[in-house]
């Protein structure tokens, strides 16, 4: 699945911030592909995306989120899936119908909402 390849490569580039960025200021144009460019442009951590809650199971610790595009994720229309949370917390702030504000990435090959906030 390209979805799941894209996530992966976006994963590694995110988790090595440090090194990521020692690379780019000691390495301008060595054959950098044009795919690194990009992600590094994306900033995904401030773009948050809108999403309606469906479905909290709390037990499994996942949320079923109606979502619009997640340009980090490769996912360019509007879907309904479930993710994981970051901070199981959240379930409890997160009912059925819900507008959320919220940021996925994938965390050890599982999608999983990294950040989240209520949206009015
Ligand atoms: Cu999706």
């Amino acid at each position: 699945m390209k979805t799941v390849i894209a996530s992966a490569l976006l994963v590694l580039a995110s988790t090595l911030p440090v090194s990521g960025m020692a690379a780019g200021e000691h390495n301008h144009n060595h054959g950098a592909a044009p795919s690194d460019t990009k992600m590094q442009s994306y900033a995904p951590e401030s773009q948050m995306t809108e999403g309606v809650v469906r479905k909290v199971d709390k037990a499994a610790g996942r949320v079923t989120l109606a979502h619009g595009p997640l340009a980090n994720l490769g996912m360019n229309m509007p879907m309904t899936m479930a993710f994981r949370v970051k901070d199981a917390a959240w379930l409890d702030q997160m009912k059925d119908g819900d507008k959320i504000r919220f940021v996925a990435d994938s965390v050890n090959g599982a999608l999983t909402v990294i950040k989240f906030e209520p949206a009015k």
